[in-house]
């Protein structure tokens, strides 16, 4: 059985709608994931299909009523592995990094609760016992850009999706390395008067390796204090040992 998402949304036709044109898009159709989105507002109760009411203590906007978003979480759980874990999608989640999408990508699937307005009724939250999640911090107008970045960041570690462990391969000599990219050039050599960077002509493999990895080192530090410094400390874990060999 494969890997299988199911998303909560008051605006199903959202999906999957940029990953349909993406690798994602053909994994789906190749049937290496599946996805479903399901509309909230089918499972209101009433005949004006309510899904939201005023906060209690009062304030400004509306929050998502538990009955309703605990009654599409049952269908969720119903498509699919019950064992896959419920994410919350909501700017006071926890940060996504990589290494939680690894784990997420490694497991069953995942059933994706997207909120609107100011937010689903923390009771549901709890007693669903959900993830929440947040993919940084600024302002999006709902969860549904959230859904589809953590399920393109799934989707291309799934086996075939991507040609021949490049993912895998990718993360090692990325993610593990902890640094940013080393800068990109083809040809023409000379384009608008600006010449690439002579010693990727030169074709020194050894000189090569060596200018990307301080061009590496460099926009880390400059862009990127954070990991930066995270990457000393992992140096002074490894003790100077040959333990894993920093990409070139
Ligand atoms: C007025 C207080 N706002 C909190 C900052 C309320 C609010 C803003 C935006 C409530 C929900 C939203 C919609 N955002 C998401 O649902 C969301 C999100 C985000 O805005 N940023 C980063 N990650 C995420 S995950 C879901």
């Amino acid at each position: 059985m494969s890997w299988r998402a199911t998303v909560l949304t008051l605006f199903p036709e959202m999906f999957p709608g940029p990953l349909g044109h993406s690798l994602a898009g053909r994994a789906l159709r190749e049937g290496r994931w599946a996805l479903s989105a399901l509309d909230i507002r089918g499972f209101a109760a009433d005949r004006h299909r309510t899904v939201d009411d005023a906060p209690f203590g009062g304030g400004p906007g509306m929050v998502m009523r538990p009955d309703v978003v605990d009654a599409a979480c049952a269908a969720a759980l119903a498509e699919g592995p019950a064992e896959r874990p419920l994410i919350y999608l909501t700017p006071r989640g926890r940060l996504l990094d990589q290494a939680l999408v690894r784990d997420l990508a490694a497991g069953p699937g995942l059933i994706l609760l997207c909120g609107r307005y100011e937010g689903v009724d923390q009771r549901v939250v709890e007693a669903r016992g959900m993830i929440e999640l947040s993919i940084g911090d600024y302002v999006l107008s709902g969860g549904e850009p959230a859904a589809l970045v953590l399920l393109d960041a799934c989707v291309r570690l799934l086996p075939g999706v991507m040609g021949a462990g490049a993912a895998s391969a990718e993360e090692e000599s990325h993610g593990a390395a902890g640094l940013l990219e080393y800068p990109h050039y083809t040809r023409p050599a000379e384009w608008q008067g600006r010449r690439v960077p002579e010693v990727l002509l030169s074709g020194h493999h050894a000189e090569v390796a060596r200018w990307r990895r301080a061009e590496s080192e460099r926009i880390t530090r400059e862009r990127r204090p954070d990991l930066w410094s995270r990457r000393d400390r992992n140096d002074a874990a490894e003790g100077g040992i040959a333990g894993h060999p920093a990409a070139a």
